[in-house]
């Protein structure tokens, strides 16, 4: 693993560090908080499991038709849905047909904590979008612009299997960095981030002993 605390990044950070130890600035608005959920993950985890008996996770189908190889779900008030008539946010579950399961009291403390170590102290999550990914599966480059409001940040964890995150810039063709998310890993996206490209390259096989052969990310967003 390079260094990534010297070079380019570190004067876009001139005059205010993110708060909190361990906080590795990525870019201006954009923290890494490695291993920052590993005491929490295994209730993390518990939690993941008692949202899905109430809300499975699916394969949702995007616009243009393709069926995403990422499985989905939804807990807080509001959840992130795609079908063939677009993206957006809903407070009912389309599958059950119920209100998305309430954010656990787990998943609240690890992402409003999070937030404010990375000088987001204000952070009050109305929407999580839990992610399960199986080998090979993977997001392709994108942005996240169906939340009203872009001067909140998203808060990232990653649980399970590693997998490398492509973290692009303010236009798709800007070549994305690489960077490796591992189990624990929490990452807050604010600044002039929040509108970067990014996706998830395809997941390499392994086993881990929380998830087995899977890698789960939450995204906390405030999306109402
Ligand atoms: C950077 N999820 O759900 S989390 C997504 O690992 C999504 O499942 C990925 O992208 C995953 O939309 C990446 C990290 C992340 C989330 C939102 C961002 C990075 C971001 C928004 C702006 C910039
Ligand atoms: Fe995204």
């Amino acid at each position: 693993m390079k260094g990534r605390r010297g070079g380019a990044t570190g004067d876009l950070f001139g005059s205010a560090p993110p708060a909190g130890a361990g906080a590795e600035p990525l870019a201006e608005g954009a923290t890494i908080l490695r291993r920052f959920a590993e005491a929490a993950a295994p209730a993390l985890v518990e939690a993941i499991e008692r949202v899905v008996a109430a809300a499975p996770f699916r394969h949702m189908v995007t616009p243009g038709g393709y069926t995403m190889s990422i499985a989905m779900t939804n807990c807080g008030r509001l959840g992130w849905v795609t079908d063939r008539s677009g993206y957006r946010y809903t407070t009912t579950d389309p599958t059950t047909r119920r209100p998305w399961p309430a954010l656990p009291a787990v998943f609240r403390d690890v992402a409003t904590r999070a937030a404010a170590a990375a000088g987001f102290a204000e952070f009050e999550p109305d929407a999580c979008l839990i992610n399960r990914y199986e080998p090979r599966a993977r997001l392709s480059l994108h942005q996240d612009r169906n939340e009203r409001d872009f001067s909140a940040p998203i808060v990232s964890v990653s649980l399970g299997l590693r997998a490398v995150f492509l973290f692009g810039g303010a236009r798709r063709q800007d070549r994305p960095r690489r960077i490796r998310l591992e189990s624990g890993d929490v990452v807050v996206w604010g600044g002039p981030t929040r509108l970067a490209f990014h996706g998830v390259a395809p997941l390499p096989d392994g086993e881990h002993p929380l998830t087995g052969r899977h890698r789960i990310n939450l995204t906390f967003r405030k999306a109402g």
